[in-house]
């Protein structure tokens, strides 16, 4: 995702800077980084400049697109190139990393953003757009978008304000719980869930219980058409391999601390009983932990 966006912002004309971990080497006094994003009829070369940790310059807009339980990390190696003016982006999966970045860094102003964008790496620096799809942004408690939302909306991958971020980041959490760690422990693809009877009912049951914690969290809305979002998604993604799955089956640790993990977390506050994402949980962190002893 985070060549995908760098590439639009690019050739939207805004002065996009590439951030790796990597150390530059060589005598190159102004690194770059091609980046290929290839999409069904084209393929669009973009080189941009590239800066590590290693840089000092301020950082007015920085867009992170890490995995949930890296951004901490990738934030504090970049802190001082920020200040409380600067807008930083978390186009991130998952819930609960928001709060840890608010503990470590409080004098910072966070954006949140989920996508529907389907892409994936054909190799390192190539990557294949398979699917257009809506961007939404929000920052808690801001109703309106920010001056700076007004040239992010002119690149080339349809965004929206979301006056309510908050009660969208918990639908998409929902629904990645009830998909991605039944599809990840049964290793299918998501369409089974719906297809497999017996898949089909473990499902049901997980739904039902993941809308009692959204109900108790304030969320009615969305534990009211949950079933139904799910069984639309499953639909709509039906032989796709859900992102849990894809990183057990290539040996990653996998996203569960901040998707199920954060949700039984916020079940437990509110003393709700929720038996089937603790196993859930238990049982995910296993193969995690496998994949931890055996690389
Ligand atoms: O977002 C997804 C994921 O795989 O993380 C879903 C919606 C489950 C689609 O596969």
């Amino acid at each position: 995702m985070g060549c995908l966006f760098a590439s639009a912002l690019h050739r939207a004309g805004l002065i996009t800077t590439v951030l790796t971990k990597e150390q530059h080497t060589g005598l190159s006094i102004h690194p770059t980084t091609t980046l290929a994003i290839e999409d069904q009829s084209s393929c669009h070369e973009s080189t941009l400049p590239t800066s590590n940790n290693g840089y000092h310059g301020y950082i007015s807009h920085l867009l992170v697109t890490t995995k949930a339980y890296d951004v901490r990390s990738a934030l504090a190696q970049v802190a001082h190139r920020l200040d409380p003016d600067s807008h930083i982006l978390l186009l991130i999966n998952g819930l609960g990393f928001l709060e840890e970045l608010q503990a470590d860094h409080p004098s910072l102003q966070f954006v949140c953003a989920i996508t529907t964008e389907g892409a994936y790496r054909i190799d390192r620096r190539h990557i294949f757009h398979a699917g257009r799809g809506l961007t939404r942004l929000g920052q808690p408690g801001l109703q309106q978008s920010p001056p700076w939302f007004e040239e992010w909306s002119h690149i080339a991958l349809a965004s929206t304000w979301e006056s309510d971020i908050e009660t969208a980041l918990w639908q998409k959490l929902a629904i990645n719980c009830a998909i991605n760690p039944l599809t990840a422990l049964h290793r299918c693809p998501n369409g089974d869930l719906i297809n497999q009877p017996g898949l089909a009912e473990e499902l049901s049951q997980l739904v039902t219980e993941i809308s009692r914690i959204s109900v108790a969290n304030g969320f009615s809305d969305i534990a009211a058409t949950l079933a139904e979002k799910v069984r639309d998604v499953i639909s709509g993604t039906s032989s796709n391999q859900s992102s849990m799955l894809q990183d057990i089956l290539a040996g990653r640790r996998t996203e569960i601390d901040y998707l199920s993990g954060h949700l039984l977390a916020r079940a437990k506050l509110l003393n709700i009983e929720a038996p089937l994402t603790t196993n859930l949980v238990a049982k995910i962190k296993k193969l995690d932990g496998s994949i931890t002893c055996n690389s």
